[in-house]
């Protein structure tokens, strides 16, 4: 018995490696969510995403209650099971007539993680649409062992290593267009990317990497925050939930995971 997708979307999931979309937030309070973020941005003066990247939602109270969303859980359980880890969480902007894009890339190459259940939740914060660089999908690119990652910086690729998939021919892959306050899914081995902001409007989405509790960490040993049922495995040291905006503990947690991401 599912709890949000129909069997025939589980088994569309498992094909094609992907699901949009479905509603996880009122286009209200996506615009509250915008707004705090260009508050915060203001004060900073530059985009969040240059330092506060990885645990986005151990550090703004906004982002944490979408990630602990009841009707994104409904839908990852559906996909992975009652036990749920949330592990990462990064935002993501393009502002209007941006040149920047993400490149083709699986999240299963870097995120180190054993066995390969992860699911993403992909929300957008903005619109993202075609024009403005929405999440696009490769189909059925989950199905077998990883592809050939290369890392090239110095382009305007978001991605934090420049990594990215060479060859896939790009009008492959589709548009994963979402209203504020939509969302995606996908399978980390799921190749994805996204194009340069050609509109007037900024492009903003949260992604989310939660994990069956199962899942161990490759390397050192990692931190994650239980969002829904028993973590009876224990392969994951509890994270810090922020107090308030900006905690100083939970900001000083996110910049030293983002470090071990970066380098480890
Ligand atoms: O937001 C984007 O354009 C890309 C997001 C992405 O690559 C991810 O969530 O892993």
């Amino acid at each position: 018995m599912t709890k949000l997708l129909s069997a025939q979307e589980v088994e569309r999931f498992r094909r094609d490696g992907y699901l949009f979309p479905y509603r996880a937030i009122s286009e209200a309070k996506a615009a509250d969510s915008l707004r705090q973020l260009a508050d915060y941005e203001a004060t900073l003066g530059h985009e969040a995403q240059n330092h506060v990247r990885f645990k986005f939602h151990l550090v703004f109270n906004w982002a944490l209650e979408i990630a602990r969303n009841e009707t994104i859980l409904d839908a990852v359980e559906d996909l992975i099971g009652p036990d749920i880890l949330l592990f990462a969480g990064s935002i993501w902007t393009k502002n209007a007539h941006d040149p920047r894009f993400v490149a083709w890339h699986q999240d299963s190459a870097y995120f180190g993680l054993d066995p390969h259940d992860e699911v993403t939740a992909w929300v957008a914060i903005s619109d993202s649409r075609s024009d403005n660089g929405c999440l696009r999908y490769l189909p059925q690119s989950h199905h077998g062992a990883d592809m050939t990652h290369i890392e090239k910086k110095g382009d305007n690729n978001l991605l934090v290593f420049g990594q990215r998939i060479e060859g896939i021919a790009d009008e492959r892959g589709i548009d994963a267009e979402l209203a504020p306050g939509e969302f995606t899914l996908h399978h980390e081995r799921t190749a994805h990317s996204s194009r340069p902001n050609v509109s007037d409007r900024r492009r903003v989405g949260l992604s989310l990497f939660y994990i069956p509790a199962h899942v161990r960490s490759t390397g050192a040993r990692r931190s994650a925050l239980l969002v829904r049922g028993k973590d009876k495995y224990g392969h994951w040291d509890p994270d810090p939930l922020p107090r308030y905006d900006l905690d100083p503990i939970t900001f000083e947690h996110m910049k030293k995971c983002l470090g071990g991401y970066l380098h480890g």
